[in-house]
């Protein structure tokens, strides 16, 4: 099946579909974000893992969504579509944290939202819930051509979830949309057996990492396999409680791989999921990343700012078992660390030294933790897959001149001039890791090191499932001695969320007090944004403590946000006095 692949994009128009001598593709891909064909993007992976299956596959990019016209581009689809809304979810592409629409969209063309001039503001590029409103085009353009949803939004709304824009829970995407079925997670390994499945005629039934619709009665036929039954639509419109306990049996279910069938019903429907296909082993993960990626934007989409962020960096980690409540990693890419081999970033560092604009830096070695680069686990099957909390596991695995190994060997690939490390760090592991943190901050740090305490408060990192209040004042002692022994001045750029579930504007002032006194700015404040999938949100909806479920308090509406937002506007940091050397 694999064949020697043209270095040209996936066809994006149909000029280029001519141009490869197709008259019909087998799949259209459609995505609510600009063609990037890169691995950072889950549609060009996609893409160039069916074609190196030898399927024809043809990119959809940010289609008009006020006709089916668009949808005809490519012709009927001679398999089916697959249809995401792109890197990120549509509503938080779209509207920022409190609910404004976004004048900025960091997927699409010269980053403008719009399709006409940001002036006249016409049609979005992007529409709300856009794997919806996608999914449903393409059925009303070819009948009877199998649906395929995947992508974050469709990986995270698969159940019952939050919309922060209509600020109302919502029934599974896989529902509203009417879909065939659902790829949830890491789609390689699901799609490819659609895509066997459909050219070979057979079902899409108990194809593991997805998710289909079922009747009343199918679902009848569901009860020998003792599915997993979480509260149905109804119940949890009614207590907002039950909630909550479905989000925590999805949470407890994704980090022990559970292998039961998890069922719920909607409004109408049921949604079955099947267990999660295992992780992409590191052998898996090496060959996808040497897909022949053109590495670069599609012509027709110009400058992209996303591209920007990622065009110099190299992803080295996949999933990360850190569970912080606000992040929905654990229910989409897994907990489950896997890491890629030194062979292959090398091969890829390679690729990126040959960027006709590259200058000499990698802008970051990372992924969704940098520091679980080379992590593993002592024990074979796991259940809890919750490696930091409330401490480091000590089944944990860490041999830190792994990633120390592959820093030296990445700076010394010709070109490379510098190798920064700009994904999230935890500073607990780093404490664990002195060698590596001397690398990363006498080397690979660009002045300014990352770091995301997220809060100072013990009880709200608690409920963010985040390290101890101590971690971070040890963490600053422990670099700054370091740093001050070479000479060296690092600033730390310290990630803070405001208005998270149990936070008050109290939180937020003792907050403001201990970094002034840590010597530290805050520049990255986030407000709070209950995202679908995650615990957070569960808590924001529920109004109840993840661990206790007991009563907590919401911040909630513009005002509160704002006056915790305020509580952090600082007055001059407190200047740090140097102690007299002894
Ligand atoms: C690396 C990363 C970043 C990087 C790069 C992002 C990028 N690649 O574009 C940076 C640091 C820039 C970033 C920024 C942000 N990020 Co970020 N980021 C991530 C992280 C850790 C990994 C994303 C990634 O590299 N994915 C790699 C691609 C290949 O994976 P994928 O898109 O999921 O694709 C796979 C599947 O979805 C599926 N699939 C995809 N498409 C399709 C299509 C079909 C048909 C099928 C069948 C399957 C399928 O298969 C693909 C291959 O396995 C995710 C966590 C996660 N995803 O779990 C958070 C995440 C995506 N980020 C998030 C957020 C909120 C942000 C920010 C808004 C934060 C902020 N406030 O600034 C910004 C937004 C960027 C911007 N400026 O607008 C949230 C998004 C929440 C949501 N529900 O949308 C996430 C989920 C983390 C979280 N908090 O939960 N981020």
């Amino acid at each position: 099946m694999a064949q020697n692949l043209t270095r040209e994009f996936l066809p994006a128009t149909r000029k280029e579909m001519r141009a490869r001598g197709w008259d019909f593709v087998d799949v259209v891909l459609v995505t609510g974000d600009a063609y990037i064909d890169h691995p950072s993007f889950g549609i060009a992976l996609i893409g160039r893992l069916l074609e190196h299956h030898g399927y024809r596959v043809a990119i959809l990019s940010q289609p008009r969504y006020d006709s089916t016209e668009s949808f005809h581009v490519f012709g009927k689809p001679r398999l089916f579509w697959g249809i995401t809304a792109g890197n990120l979810d549509s509503i938080v592409s779209n509207y920022t944290g409190n609910g404004r629409v976004r004048e900025q969209d960091s997927y699409s063309k010269d980053g403008n939202p719009y399709f006409g001039s940001k002036k006249i503001k016409t049609e979005r590029r992007r529409p709300d819930r856009a794997v919806t409103r996608y999914a449903n085009l393409a059925r009303a353009a070819y009948k009877n051509v199998p649906v395929v949803l995947g992508g974050l939004e469709a990986s995270l709304r698969r159940f019952v979830h939050f919309d922060y824009q209509q600020n109302r829970l919502r029934g599974s995407a896989l529902a509203d949309a009417k879909a065939d079925i659902l790829v949830y997670g890491m789609g390689e390994k699901a799609v490819l057996e659609i895509a066997r499945r459909i050219s070979t005629g057979k079902s899409l039934n108990e194809i593991p990492g997805t998710c289909i619709r079922l009747s009343d009665r199918e679902k009848n036929d569901f009860e020998r396999k003792q599915p997993l039954v979480l509260p149905s639509w109804q119940e949890i419109r009614e207590d907002k409680k039950k909630f909550l306990q479905a989000e925590l049996i999805l949470d407890k279910q994704a980090r022990s791989s559970g292998k039961q069938i998890i069922l719920q019903k909607q409004q109408g429907i049921w949604v079955a999921q099947y267990p999660p296909q295992p992780p992409l082993n590191s052998v898996e993960l090496d060959k996808l990343y040497s897909l022949p990626f053109v590495r670069g934007v599609h012509p027709g989409s110009g400058r992209v700012p996303a591209w920007n962020m990622i065009r110099h960096s190299i992803t080295i980690v996949r999933g990360c078992s850190g569970n912080c409540s606000f992040c929905a990693i654990s229910r989409h890419q897994g907990p489950v660390v896997t890491s890629r081999s030194r062979e292959s970033i090398l091969a890829e560092t390679r690729k990126v030294t040959g960027m006709a604009d590259f200058k000499g830096t990698i802008s970051d070695l990372g992924g969704p933790t940098a520091n679980l680069y080379g992590v593993t686990c002592a024990k074979d099957s796991c259940r809890r897959h919750d490696c930091l909390y409330d401490h480091v596991c000590p089944h944990l695995r860490i041999d830190e001149s792994v990633f120390v190994c592959l820093l030296k060997e990445v700076s010394a690939v010709p070109g490379v001039k510098h190798v920064y490390v700009s994904s999230g760090l935890r500073m607990e592991l780093l404490l664990k890791t002195p060698k590596l943190l001397a690398e990363l901050l006498n080397h690979h740090t660009p002045g300014v090191m990352k770091i995301a305490p997220e809060h100072t408060e013990s009880h709200v990192l608690r409920l963010m499932h985040k390290q101890k209040p101590e971690v971070l004042p040890r963490f600053l002692e422990y670099c700054r001695k370091l740093t001050r022994k070479k000479g060296k001045k690092i600033i730390f750029n310290p990630y803070i969320i405001s208005a998270h579930p149990g936070c008050t504007e109290r939180d937020m002032k003792l907050l403001a007090q201990k970094m002034k006194k840590l010597g530290l700015t805050v520049k990255q404040l986030q407000d709070f944004t209950p995202t679908p999938g995650t615990l957070s949100t569960a808590m924001f909806v529920s109004g109840l403590d993840r661990d206790t479920l007991e009563p907590i308090f919401i911040p909630k509406g513009g005002g509160e946000r704002r006056r915790q937002r305020k509580a952090m506007e600082e007055k001059k940091p407190f200047k740090h006095r140097k102690r007299p050397v002894k």
